[in-house]
């Protein structure tokens, strides 16, 4: 896979070369390309926005230069991914499907949001996505391309030491996960629930089960009403 952002500040996007992003990309299991939007500007100010047609606060960002910009950067077949606050929600259903993509362009707003057609232009030669990772609102994309690229990326065949870890995560059933605990026994007077010092496998299974129940049940009720027709089992009615 190769990403591609586009930004103006391009340092904000370093994070991608270090962690598990960069171990990717040293094993040659991904590409990643910043890009300066002001490398496209022609003007001596390098200005990339400017104000709102209509009034009102902020700035817009110029579509001139980005229109030249991701012309430049996007290859065919590109899907590009435009983080806004005012995007759909970014899932771990969408963090699969930009997984299976061989190339994503990351278009980075900042001030008041890029010119509508520049997304509209781009959407007339390839897929693109306005996509938002949470409801609160960041000062600009950049954070946003860090999350989104990194629940993307350690879904990529290889990237995890262990594979069976990213088929139990949090949501790939449809609940959150429950907690976990490792040595000692007990620590600062707490100990570890004693089903999973028992040696039942099943048990452990049982019970993991409901606490991943009982969590969703309090912290996220809405995802219970989401799950799959057929999806809680006998036992599980007993939550
Ligand atoms: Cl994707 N971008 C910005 N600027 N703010 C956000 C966001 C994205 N998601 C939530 N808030």
């Amino acid at each position: 896979m190769r990403i591609d952002v586009v930004t103006i500040f391009p340092d904000y996007l370093e994070p991608l070369r270090a962690a598990l992003l960069g171990r990717a990309v040293d094993r040659g299991l991904l590409e990643v390309g910043v890009h300066d939007l002001r490398d496209w500007t022609h003007d001596v100010h390098r200005a990339v926005d400017d104000a709102p047609y209509g009034g009102g606060p902020g700035m817009v960002m110029k579509p001139q230069i980005w229109g030249a910009a991701l012309d430049e950067v996007c290859p065919a077949g590109a899907r590009l991914v435009v983080p806004t606050p005012a995007g759909r929600p970014f899932t771990q259903e969408l963090a699969h499907a930009y997984a299976a993509e061989e190339n994503l362009v990351f278009a980075c707003g900042r001030y008041e949001g890029i010119d509508q057609r520049v997304i509209e232009d781009a959407a007339r030669r390839m897929p693109v996505d306005e996509v938002s990772i949470g409801d609160y609102v960041l000062v600009g994309g950049e954070a946003a391309v860090l999350v989104i690229a990194e629940a993307v990326v350690r879904l990529l065949p290889g990237v995890l030491g262990n594979p069976v870890s990213a088929e139990q995560d949090s949501f790939s059933d449809g609940l959150l996960e429950g907690p976990s605990y490792t040595r000692p026994e007990v620590w600062r007077d707490l100990a570890v629930p004693d089903v999973l010092r028992s040696g039942n496998h099943a048990l452990v299974e049982r019970w993991r089960r409901d606490q991943a129940l009982e969590r969703t049940a309090r912290r996220r009720p809405e995802l219970l009403g989401a799950l799959p027709e057929g999806s809680l089992d006998a036992a599980d009615h007993a939550v």
